[in-house]
């Protein structure tokens, strides 16, 4: 029966816990997560900033309706608010945009209406959806994303924007470079000309308009984790290297921790982060990784997306804001990085996202940053951030007074566990990638040669990579190989019972 079936899971975020969850559930009885850290969730981590429950890692469920399984799953414990719950609110779609109010500053200190810069979010929108379109295209015409925008702005605005006087234009310009910013962070990226534009369209949205977890994040892991045996996680269990085999002479799979502690099984889940992979494939790997696999590891991008949580007594923004945007008027050159890292890293956060309702989060604010710039900015005091923001928000409300009462960052690129935030589709990159990061060790599995190694975790998914959803999917969908693997076991063991 399948009570022998011994299977190690190796890592308890999302993915890991989704696919115990289905194991457990469908009558294996012998599953152990061996995670790393003294918690669950991985980059689901809800923290508390003095009596606020914020999150440090992932923010919202993207695209709450019926077909995403977080959120049928949230719904299902009773997690989110009312609101979320509405038709309406499920059928929202307008293909990632938002109806969220944006409040505008600039490096003047000035405060510009949504009008003043819509023909830069105009031009900006109809480009970043052309961008999805060249999948089934022979070839790309240009070899990233950045470098789409920015060649097709700098020819279109001359026709399109030709009865804006040069002024406002250039500000137009500075308002893109803002936005090619707010991508990076979307996309975890250093710069858009890091993000593939064949394989852009390959990542898939549900309708829905986001929406968060009033309680944090956590309570999705917690809920799931309520449901499992209650020692079915091992905490501070590092596995620094998997033995697997692909001879016939050995079917189990040998998984040794960092302290030099081994256990065998019959089947390891691997679901550590793909930046936790690139930096050690090396070890974690005996014998090593087949190369096509190795390859996608190595050309799939990971890149750092961190938040900056800030406090104040009084807001600076309008009571209905959702969104605080930053432009730079010194940007009309259409750039997503900054010039020198030490001197100008703040540059390189795009805006604040306003916690909301002000009764359950007060005046609180959410700035975000991605790449080299973030990374950077990881390694600074936390005086020294408190410091700079300070400098910004003055400078950008242009009023000398304002003081933020406390700060709180995100460190995603230092976690060891990590190494980043999430994965894109760099230049380069295809669908195939996925594909080969979910392919299971060995590459010709049969009935000789057991399934061994098998891949879960938010960068094997063919469509929702980057996201929890996309993660908590490929759990089941390598818990679900397992099951049909074993399939006539557990069946014939379900007419018994
Ligand atoms: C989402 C969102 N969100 C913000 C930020 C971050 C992420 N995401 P885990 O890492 O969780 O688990 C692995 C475990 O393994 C972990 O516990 C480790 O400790 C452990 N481990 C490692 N090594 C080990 C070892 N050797 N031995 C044992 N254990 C080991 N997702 O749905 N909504 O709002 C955000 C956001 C700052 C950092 C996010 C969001 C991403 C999710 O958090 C993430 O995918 C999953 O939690 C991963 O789960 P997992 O189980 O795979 O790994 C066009 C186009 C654009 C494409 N992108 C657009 C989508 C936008 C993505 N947006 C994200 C945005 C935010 C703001």
């Amino acid at each position: 029966g399948n009570k022998n079936i011994n299977i190690v899971i190796v890592g308890s975020g999302i993915a890991g816990i989704a696919a115990a969850h289905r194991l457990v559930t469908s009558g294996f009885t012998n599953v152990h997560i061996l995670e790393a850290t003294e918690r669950s969730g991985g980059r689901v981590k809800t923290g508390r900033f003095g009596d606020k429950v914020i999150e440090i890692g992932a923010n919202w469920i993207h695209g709450p309706s019926e077909e995403n399984p977080v959120f049928c799953l949230a719904r299902h414990y009773g997690l989110l608010d009312p609101e979320a719950l509405t038709p309406e609110n499920q059928a929202y779609d307008l293909g990632g945009e938002t109806p969220w109010v944006t409040n505008i500053f600039s490096s003047s200190g000035r405060k510009l209406s949504e009008k003043d810069i819509y023909p830069a979010l105009e031009m900006f929108t109809m480009l970043l959806n052309e961008s999805s379109e060249f999948q089934n295209q022979q070839g790309e015409p240009y070899a990233s994303v950045g470098d789409f925008i920015r060649s097709e702005v700098r020819q279109r605005c001359v026709e399109k924007w030709k009865d804006i006087d040069s002024a406002n234009r250039s500000l137009q310009l500075c308002v893109i470079s803002g936005m090619l910013k707010r991508e990076c962070c979307v996309n975890g990226s250093h710069s858009l000309d890091e993000v593939g534009l064949g394989a852009f369209g390959q990542y898939k949205t549900f309708p829905g308009l986001d929406c968060t977890f009033p309680g944090g994040y956590e309570g999705l892991i917690a809920n799931l984790m309520s449901e499992l045996p209650d020692d079915i996680v091992r905490y501070n269990r590092p596995v620094q290297s998997v033995f697997w085999s692909n001879t016939d002479k050995q079917s189990s799979v040998i998984v040794e921790c960092e302290d030099g502690e081994r256990m065998n099984a019959d089947h390891v889940i691997v679901t550590v982060p793909l930046g936790y992979l690139k930096k050690h494939h090396t070890r974690l790997f005996r014998p090593p990784l087949p190369l096509h696999k190795l390859h996608s590891i190595q050309r799939l991008g990971f890149g750092t997306n961190n938040k900056i949580f800030v406090e104040f007594d009084e807001p600076w923004w309008d009571a209905d804001c959702d969104v605080i945007q930053l432009v730079w008027e010194d940007e009309d050159t259409l750039v997503d990085q900054v010039s020198d890292l030490k001197s100008s890293w703040i540059k390189k956060l795009f805006g604040f996202t306003v916690l909301k309702p002000a009764e359950r989060y007060g005046h609180l604010i959410c700035g975000w940053i991605a790449g080299h710039e973030s990374e950077y900015m990881e390694t600074l005091p936390e005086e020294e951030v408190t410091h700079v923001v300070t400098q910004l928000v003055r400078r950008f409300t242009g009023n000398p007074s304002i003081t933020p009462r406390r700060i709180l960052r995100s460190q995603w690129f230092q976690d060891p566990w990590t190494n980043g935030s999430y994965s894109y589709l760099a230049t380069g990159c295809s669908q195939q990638d996925l594909e080969n990061m979910m392919e299971p060790l060995p590459s010709n599995a049969s009935k000789a040669r057991p399934l061994q190694v098998l891949f879960a975790g938010e960068a094997t998914h063919l469509y929702y990579f980057s996201t929890v959803h996309g993660a908590l999917l490929t759990g089941w969908r390598e818990a679900d190989r397992l099951i049909s693997h074993y399939c006539s076991t557990i069946s014939s063991r379900r007419r018994i019972s």
